[in-house]
């Protein structure tokens, strides 16, 4: 008679699935909805909404291409401060509720005027406090320069507005393994004080792919419970 799997074999067996969960989840059809500048013309709350923060170019939009696996849909850009506005794209299906996804305006870019500035930390704000639906906020830092001053404003207004967040490492294909090692050390022990924080930190490269899998899989967490 064939035994039991074993309690490690059922754990994998059950990571297995998480992956595969993230993986259909992701072979939606993503659509781009809308991007506002102003919170009246937000999307109805009325389904698992989880958004893409962090400074200018750190890679939000990419990522977000790299995950839905289509180049074009979020614009990405050299240019920081390309993405001025909150833009939404949806995750639609047939028989399931829908996803939503926010890339957030990028913030941490030096050379936009103090008015500007105060209009999107303004935007920000109201989306943040304002959004039931809102499951996680995504908060992407560089991996070559780990959590900056303006991430830490970000972190603190996400805790003011009751928002749970997860810190995702971005372009880790520009580092060398001990540098990854090192700054995942770094990040993690930064958040640990942090109770709004989730505990586990993504790293991630929208160019070579890596992370996708554990973040398709974080966010299908969200949507189907764990
Ligand atoms: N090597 C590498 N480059 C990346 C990666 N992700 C993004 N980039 C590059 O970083 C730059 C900025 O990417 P975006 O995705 O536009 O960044 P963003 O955070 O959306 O920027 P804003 O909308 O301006 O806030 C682009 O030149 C991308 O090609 C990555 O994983 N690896
Ligand atoms: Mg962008």
């Amino acid at each position: 008679m064939m035994s039991d799997l074993s309690e490690e074999e059922k754990a994998v067996k059950q990571e297995q699935e998480r992956l595969e969960r993230g993986r259909l989840l992701f072979t939606r059809p993503a659509e781009f909805l809308l991007g506002v500048v102003a919170l009246k013309h937000l999307p109805p709350a009325d389904r698992v909404e989880v958004s893409f923060a962090g400074r200018s170019n750190v890679g939000k939009s990419s990522l977000l291409n790299a995950l839905v696996g289509q180049k074009k849909l979020a614009r990405t850009s050299n240019t920081p401060g390309r993405t001025q506005e909150v833009n939404f794209f949806a995750l639609e299906s047939k028989d399931e509720d829908g996803l939503y996804l926010s890339d957030l305006p990028g913030y941490g870019y030096a050379k936009v005027s103090r008015s500007l500035v105060k209009e999107w930390t303004k935007l920000l704000k109201s989306y943040l406090r304002g959004r039931p639906n809102l499951r996680r906020a995504f908060v992407l830092v560089d991996s070559r320069h780990g959590i900056k001053d303006s991430d830490r404003d970000i972190m603190k207004m996400m805790n003011e507005c009751a928002v749970s967040y997860q810190i995702i490492l971005t372009k880790v294909d520009k580092l060398k393994k001990t540098e990854q090692e090192k700054v995942l050390a770094e990040t993690k022990a930064e958040i640990a004080k942090n109770v709004a924080a989730h505990p586990d930190i993504i790293v991630t490269s929208a160019v070579k792919g890596q992370g996708l899998a554990e973040l398709r899989a974080a966010i299908a967490d969200l949507v189907y419970g764990n």
